[in-house]
């Protein structure tokens, strides 16, 4: 009996091995685009601001008057720098987690989040977290660079920021990503996200696409405008990209997050991040670099989806498909945003 797709079904997810539940039937009424009033952007300048240059922070110490992107070391540390050791208890079990934790700013600008900056400036923020994964990884085994943004995220800054966490541990998503790429390797011959990118590049989850990246919603994707970031060629940390592909990285940045801000007429909230091989000994080719973005809004700058219930208790589930989810972000402008 051949599945049909426009019926409830399980998807797998082949980087974690979850599975989510789709249930197309309950999308109900189509999508009309909101009326709602878009929302305003930040000023420039916030002297309230933590993170805006000049200002001081929390700790006391001043920013200095940073022309494009800034890095320092966040004043609320979670990850202390030395620790050892470990409790050894079948129950009660735990270990060090030494590592490091830093603040990147995107841009001495309040108000332009990521498609809002030129794009020689996105380039400057990969060059920076290219540099940083580089620099962090000759002393720690996952280098975590990643975006939270939007109040919606319990981000409550909108200044322009992501952050970067190193540990001496590989955490539990790019852990669990290792084994899946490992075990597809083993299987296959072949890198799962290269394959993933190769059969994706002419399809309907596409929604950005150039050169070098693919952007889709994942066959699997939990969150309703969720999307996986792809490079087009094998590559497995970011300090390797060349000068050309980070420029085209630069690109398709802007033209999706332009998308994400224009599909609601809001700040696209969101958490982003990469996952690339671990800094560890022995062959990574099963491992692909790729970035994910796990955004909450579901129907307006105001709606959002909840992952409770059966969600927490048994296994994610969308009504939106991710077809219908790619097709409504294409059919929005990836070059001009809403508020220029
Ligand atoms: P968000 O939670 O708004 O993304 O804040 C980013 C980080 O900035 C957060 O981890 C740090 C917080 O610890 N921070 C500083 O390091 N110094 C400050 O003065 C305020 C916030
Ligand atoms: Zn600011």
């Amino acid at each position: 009996m051949t599945l049909d797709l426009a019926r409830p079904h399980r998807r797998f997810n082949p980087l974690t091995g979850g599975w989510v539940q789709v249930s197309p039937q309950r999308m109900g009424r189509p999508w009309q685009g909101e009326v709602a009033e878009p929302d305003p952007l930040p000023p420039s300048y916030d002297p309230t601001c933590y993170l805006c240059p000049g200002n001081a922070r929390v700790g006391g110490e001043a920013n200095p008057a940073y022309a494009g992107v800034h890095v320092f070391d966040n004043d609320f540390p979670a990850l202390a720098d030395e620790q050892g050791g470990a409790a050894v208890d079948p129950l009660f079990r735990a270990e060090a987690s030494a590592g490091v934790c830093r603040v990147i700013c995107f841009s001495p600008d309040h108000g332009r989040s990521l498609p809002r900056l030129a794009s020689d400036q996105i380039r400057q923020v990969i060059d920076c977290w290219a540099d940083q994964t580089a620099e962090l990884g000759q002393r720690f085994a996952h280098v975590q660079v990643f975006e939270n943004k939007g109040a919606m995220m319990g981000c409550s800054n909108p200044h322009p920021h992501g952050q970067v966490w190193a540990t001496a541990h590989v955490p539990a998503e790019p852990a669990g990503e290792d084994v899946q790429q490992r075990a597809y390797m083993a299987q296959h011959g072949r890198a799962l996200l290269r394959d993933v990118a190769t059969r994706e590049a002419e399809g309907e989850r596409v929604v950005e696409i150039n050169a070098d990246w693919l952007a889709i919603v994942p066959f699997w994707a939990a969150w309703p405008f969720e999307t996986l970031l792809l490079p087009r060629f094998p590559v497995q940390r970011m300090p390797e990209l060349t000068g050309g592909q980070r420029d085209s990285l630069a690109a398709i940045l802007k033209a999706l997050t332009t998308r994400y801000d224009n599909l609601f007429r809001t700040s696209f909230p969101y958490s982003m991040g990469w996952h690339g091989a671990p800094f560890v000994d022995g062959p990574q080719e099963h491992w692909q670099l790729h970035a994910h973005f796990y955004p909450p809004l579901l129907r307006s700058a105001a709606v959002r989806k909840f992952m409770v219930g059966y969600e927490m208790l048994a296994e994610p589930q969308r009504d939106l498909t991710p077809e219908r989810a790619a097709e409504m972000l294409r059919a929005v402008s990836p070059a001009i945003h809403y508020a220029d």
